[in-house]
C-alpha cells in the first residue's frame, strides 16, 4: 500500500474526533489521579532541512513496554514504529499502545499545515499524574528511509530542557533512494505522490540507534544532511 505523509494527515485530521473521544473513554475510566499536572511540551524543529511527521503521544507508566531500547541489538523496533519512522504514520502505535498496559493516554499531535518545518514548533499536552508519570512521544524526520526522533519514557518537570537527536529505526536499509522517502526532498524527482515503496522495508540494521545520517548513497543530497540534536523540547 502506498501511502502519503499528506493523505494521512489530512486523514487524521478528520478522524480527530473519535481519537479524542476513545482518549476520553480511556482515562476517565481510570484511576489515580493524585498529583495531576498537564505539561506543556514546546518542540522546536532545530534541523536544516528534516520536516518532522505527526507526533505519536503517549502517557504511561514503567509497566508499559518501551516505545524503543537503543542499542539493544536484541530487540528490534515493532511494526508500528517502523510504520511512523519509515512513512511518518503515528497511527499503528496509537492502535497498538491505546490498550497496553500501564497506558492512561495516547494521543496523535499534527499541525494545521502538515509536517512540522525546520524553524517552527509546536506545543504538545499532555496530562500526567502519580500512577501514570511518564511522557513519550515520536516523529519521522521525512527526508529519510527511517530516522525518527523520540522521548522514550521520561519523567518530565517544568523547567526541563531536551535536545532530541535523530534515530535510526533499524527496519530500512538507508538507501536514500526517492522512492523509499516520503518527505518533500523527494517531491517532483519521480515521486509525485509523497509515497514511501513498502518494497524499500527491511535490509535495515536490526536494532535503534543514533542514526549516522545522509551519506548521498542513493538520491538525496548532502543539503538533507544533519548534525545533532535535531529538536529541542522545552517543558513548561
Ligand atoms: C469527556 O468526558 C467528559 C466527562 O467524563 C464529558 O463531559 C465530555 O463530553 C467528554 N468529551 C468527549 C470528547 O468525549
Ligand atoms: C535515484 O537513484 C537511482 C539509482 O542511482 C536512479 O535509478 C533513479 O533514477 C534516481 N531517482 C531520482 C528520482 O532521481
Ligand atoms: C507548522 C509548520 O512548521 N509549518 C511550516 C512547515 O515548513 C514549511 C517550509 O519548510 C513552512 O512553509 C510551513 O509554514
Amino acid at each position: 500500500m502506498k501511502t502519503s505523509v499528506f493523505t494521512i494527515l489530512f486523514t487524521l485530521f478528520f478522524s480527530a474526533n473519535s481519537i479524542f473521544a476513545s482518549r476520553n473513554r480511556s482515562s476517565s475510566s481510570r484511576k489515580g489521579r493524585r498529583g495531576s499536572k498537564t505539561l506543556k511540551l514546546r518542540v522546536t524543529n532545530q534541523s536544516y532541512r528534516q520536516p518532522l511527521s505527526g507526533f505519536f503521544v503517549m502517557v504511561h507508566n514503567s509497566y508499559t513496554t518501551p516505545l524503543y531500547v537503543r542499542g539493544s541489538r536484541d530487540v528490534p523496533a515493532s511494526q508500528a514504529l517502523a510504520e511512523l519512522a519509515e512513512n511518518g504514520n503515528p497511527q499503528d502505535l496509537y492502535e497498538m499502545y491505546k490498550d497496553a498496559t500501564g497506558v492512561l493516554s495516547v494521543d496523535i499531535h499534527t499541525t494545521d499545515v502538515g509536517p512540522l518545518g525546520p524553524g517552527y514548533s509546536t506545543t504538545i499536552e499532555v496530562e500526567v499524574n502519580d500512577d501514570y508519570p511518564l511522557v513519550t512521544i515520536a516523529s519521522m524526520a521525512v527526508n529519510t528511509n527511517d530516522c525518527f526522533v523520540a522521548i522514550n519514557g521520561a519523567n518530565l518537570n517544568s523547567g526541563q530542557v531536551l535536545d532530541l537527536v535523530g534515530l535510526d529505526a533499524g527496519t530500512e536499509e538507508n538507501n536514500e533512494l526517492c522512492e523509499c522517502i516520503p518527505g518533500p526532498a523527494c517531491a517532483g524527482m519521480g515521486n509525485d505522490e509523497q509515497a514511501s515503496n513498502p518494497v524499500c522495508a527491511g535490509n535495515g540494521e536490526g536494532f535503534v540507534h543514533i542514526h549516522r545520517g545522509i551519506q548521498q548513497n542513493g538520491n538525496l543530497t548532502g543539503l538533507e544532511d544533519w548534525r545533532n540534536p535535531m529538536v529541542r523540547v522545552v517543558v513548561d
